[in-house]
């Protein structure tokens, strides 16, 4: 059976989110235009008033806001609300370049948790289950996201925060926990841990996990769904809109269904900046029409999907994104071809392998180089060399006709490849361009 934890929204008419989106985005307007110097400017460069937007048809007319944007605007030049009126904050974990610091009223965590219940519900969680959330907790907003959003449905939280996986796996046995939150790359850790404990899925009481944060692809789904014998739903957001929850999956387990009352999407095309028809793949673009403390207009996520509004049988009427192929700035180059990480996962995973691997791009002689290093299981390990040889060349082939790139494989032995407890990484590009 479905379950909703706002049916009423959730399931609202086509007819009814257009409204609700009209209305809030009109008044979301004139509230950046009221207290956000950067955006009166943004929009004066453009020659709009908040009068030039009546509806959310009107949408178009207004700028992108990049992540170069927030950085200008560091720390507090995006701030829609005095600051006394704001209870927190969250970020990103900003490898590159400044941090970006969101804000939250209370009135923001709340329709954030919200967003978060309804994930958890939508992946069958009720009152009745332990729910343990191994993201990290602290400035990420992982932790504290599903943790609020756990409480909301009324689950017994375990908030584990990430790392220390054999006490994960203590905690979820002894607490007899029913829902895993954590990254992929971290659930299909704890399931290895838990195979080299001798566990089988029989003995682990999970029977969801809500995982997200980064990109993973169906085989890595399979993987999991295996290891530990539960359904595998994906989940999806950015601390720039709040955090996860912008998007969950339900059971159809076919995209992930937009929170339409809180945000509205775009898919445009990242080199021109055109708004595209629906079931275009392009980069996704976000408006957040509820947030009070650190509202964006067209905010430009980077992230390349495709999105549907084709009726889904879980009765969520609520637009729904594919799964983030990448990044516009995950993109590889390589000898002008583009290759995104998630391809070469799929490759792998095809082939049996686990999704512990790492790319190394590089340029030798200019010429770029791609160097794909693939850990073999326990059960595949072998230091005959001519069979190594034998199943580097398939994947070769795997690749060069995934990607129609020749690259180079080399197979390294069980446990040589970094884990992770959060976002995985899995590129390393060398290139001094
Ligand atoms: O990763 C929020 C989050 C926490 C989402 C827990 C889901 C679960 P940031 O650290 O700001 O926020 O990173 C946001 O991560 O633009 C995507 O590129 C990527 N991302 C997030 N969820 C997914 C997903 C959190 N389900 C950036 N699939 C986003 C693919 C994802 N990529």
């Amino acid at each position: 059976m479905e379950r909703y934890y706002q049916p009423e929204i959730e399931c609202a008419s086509r007819e009814q989110i257009k409204a609700w989106q009209d209305e809030r985005l009109v008044k979301q307007v004139r509230h950046v235009w009221n207290n956000v110097p950067y955006y009166r400017k943004k929009m004066e460069e453009k020659g709009l008033t908040p009068d030039d937007i009546r509806s959310s048809d009107d949408l178009h007319k207004l700028p992108f806001i990049t992540k170069a944007d927030l950085r200008e605007a560091y720390p507090y030049g995006l701030v829609a609300k005095p600051l006394k009126e704001c209870v927190r904050i969250q970020s990103t974990s900003g490898t590159t370049g400044k941090r970006v610091v969101a804000f939250y009223t209370q009135h923001d965590i709340d329709l954030w948790e919200d967003c978060c219940a309804r994930a958890i519900m939508a992946a069958g969680g009720t009152d009745e289950d332990v729910c343990q959330v191994s993201y990290g907790y602290g400035l990420f907003t992982g932790g504290p996201g599903l943790n609020g959003g756990s409480h909301k449905v009324g689950c017994l939280t375990i908030p584990t925060s990430s790392g220390n996986t054999e006490r994960q796996i203590m905690f979820i046995r002894d607490l007899s926990a029913t829902i895993l939150c954590c990254t992929p790359s971290y659930a299909a850790y704890i399931g290895e841990t838990m195979k080299e404990m001798g566990l089988t899925p029989d003995q682990i009481p999970l029977k969801a996990g809500i995982f997200g944060a980064e990109a993973w692809s169906e085989e890595m789904r399979q993987d999991i769904q295996n290891t530990l014998g539960i359904k595998a739903y994906d989940i999806y957001g950015l601390t720039e809109l709040s955090g996860p929850g912008v998007s969950f999956e339900c059971s159809a387990q076919t995209g992930m269904h937009i929170n339409e009352d809180h945000f509205i999407a775009e898919i445009i095309d990242p080199e021109t900046g055109e708004v595209l028809p629906e079931g275009s793949q392009g980069e996704l673009v976000f408006t957040s029409i509820t947030k009070e403390a650190f509202p964006l207009l067209r905010y430009r996520t980077r992230d390349i999907c495709t999105l549907t509004r084709e009726p889904c049988p879980c009765g969520r009427t609520h637009v729904k994104m594919t799964k983030p192929q990448g990044r516009t700035d995950d993109m590889l180059i390589i000898r002008g071809v583009n290759v995104f990480p998630s391809q070469i996962e799929t490759v792998l995973l095809n082939h049996g392998y686990p999704a512990n691997y790492q790319i190394i791009v590089d340029r030798v002689r200019n010429t770029d180089t791609l160097d794909v290093q693939v850990e073999m299981t326990p059960e595949m390990f072998t230091d005959n060399m001519g069979e190594i040889n034998k199943r580097q060349k398939e994947l070769v082939d795997g690749l060069r006709s995934m990607l129609g790139l020749a690259a180079k494989v080399t197979l390294v032995a069980p446990k040589t490849i970094v884990r992770s407890e959060g976002k995985a990484v899995r590129v390393i590009d060398k290139r001094k361009i």
